[in-house]
């Protein structure tokens, strides 16, 4: 990499007067004084970054090349970090990340979309009606939830329109925790299942995430969509992720713009068993290869439904998990 892209204060960290008569050419600058931001937002091309309490505008440094930046990345930034109007910095490293939550467009996409970085908590929400809820969509993203080490949380909105029972009856046997909720209702339960985390929104366009985000953080203002509009068209409101901060720092939100589809040409079957704890135990005693399917032969997972000792219920479950990863 040549020297020619980066500028003087680039080398202020290292370069000290005296210690090196010729500039480096091979090694990359140190860059360990830079400062360390997170990702809030991307706007064509312009990273939002919360730098200590300051909310800087930077732009990804060349030598970065095509490495990807996304939300919740926690980078290495340098240049005037003042935040000041008009400013811009330079993001010169992204620090390795904890998780990362990703889709395919579709199965078949070989294009792995990220879509947030170091999020601990995945909100599947979905809303009881207008639009529909549909258990492939929520399957899905719990797969990729399952794939990313993230946990999920389901969160079923406009209560006012329809029951949660079905769908609670259906998600009770995965172990996956759920809060309901509709125009005013108590959100007491959602934000104790937020509080202290860092959770990532995801859903259908016109489910109601930005409405949640408005209502639990005062100042938010997310834009709002007509939904019949947005079930119409299959237009999004929102347009790109954000990282919010809620009440009294108590945890990050991330408002993500809505989906269509849920690819999951990236995940592995290994990875959605280690994810179900319990069933992982039985399988260790399958025939080396067993997918776990319903037709695998002398799975093991069968046998310990035989012995009375994994329900039916939940093996059927996960097996739906594991086909909709497929
Ligand atoms: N009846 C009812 N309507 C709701 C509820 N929550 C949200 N809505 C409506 O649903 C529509 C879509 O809400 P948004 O918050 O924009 O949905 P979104 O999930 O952010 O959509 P995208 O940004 O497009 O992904 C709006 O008209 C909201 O007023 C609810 O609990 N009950
Ligand atoms: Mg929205
Ligand atoms: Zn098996």
């Amino acid at each position: 990499m040549s020297h020619s892209g980066l500028e003087a204060d680039d080398y202020a960290a290292y370069d000290r007067p005296g210690k090196r008569t010729r500039p480096r050419t091979k090694d990359r600058p140190d860059y360990s004084t830079a400062e360390i931001g997170m990702i809030i937002t991307i706007d064509r091309g312009r990273y939002r970054t919360l730098v200590h309490d300051r909310e800087v505008t930077a732009t990804k440094a060349r030598q970065l090349g095509r490495a990807g930046v996304i939300v919740g990345d926690r980078v290495r930034i340098v240049g005037d970090t003042t935040g000041e109007e008009g400013t811009l910095a330079r993001i010169v490293g992204v620090e390795e990340r904890r998780t990362v939550l990703r889709r395919t467009a579709d199965d078949d996409d070989p294009f792995e979309r990220p879509i947030v970085a170091n999020a601990d908590q995945l909100v599947i929400v979905t809303a009881l009606a207008d639009p529909p809820p549909r258990t492939g969509m929520i399957d899905r993203i719990l797969v990729a939830g399952f794939d990313a080490g993230i946990t999920p949380l389901l969160c079923l909105t406009k209560a006012d329109l329809a029951s949660p029972e079905e769908l609670l009856a259906a998600y009770e046997p995965l172990g996956v925790a759920v809060v309901v909720v509709s125009p005013g209702s108590d959100l007491t339960d959602v934000r104790v299942a937020l509080s202290g985390h860092r959770s990532v929104f995801v859903g259908h366009s016109g489910v109601g995430k930005s409405t949640l985000v408005n209502a639990l953080i005062p100042g938010a203002r997310r834009a709002i969509g007509d939904v019949n509009q947005v079930t119409g068209r299959g237009r999004q409101t929102s347009t790109s992720a954000i990282a919010l901060l809620l009440p009294g720092g108590d945890g990050w939100v991330i408002d993500t713009p809505g989906v269509r589809s849920f690819g999951l040409s990236h995940v592995s079957r290994e990875r959605i068993i280690a994810a179900f704890g319990d069933l992982s135990e039985f399988a260790q005693d399958c025939p080396r290869g067993c997918t776990h399917g319903l037709e695998a032969p002398e799975c093991a997972l069968d046998d310990a439904v035989e012995r009375g000792e994994l329900s039916p219920v939940r093996l059927a479950s996960f097996r739906r998990m594991i086909t909709s990863g497929q």
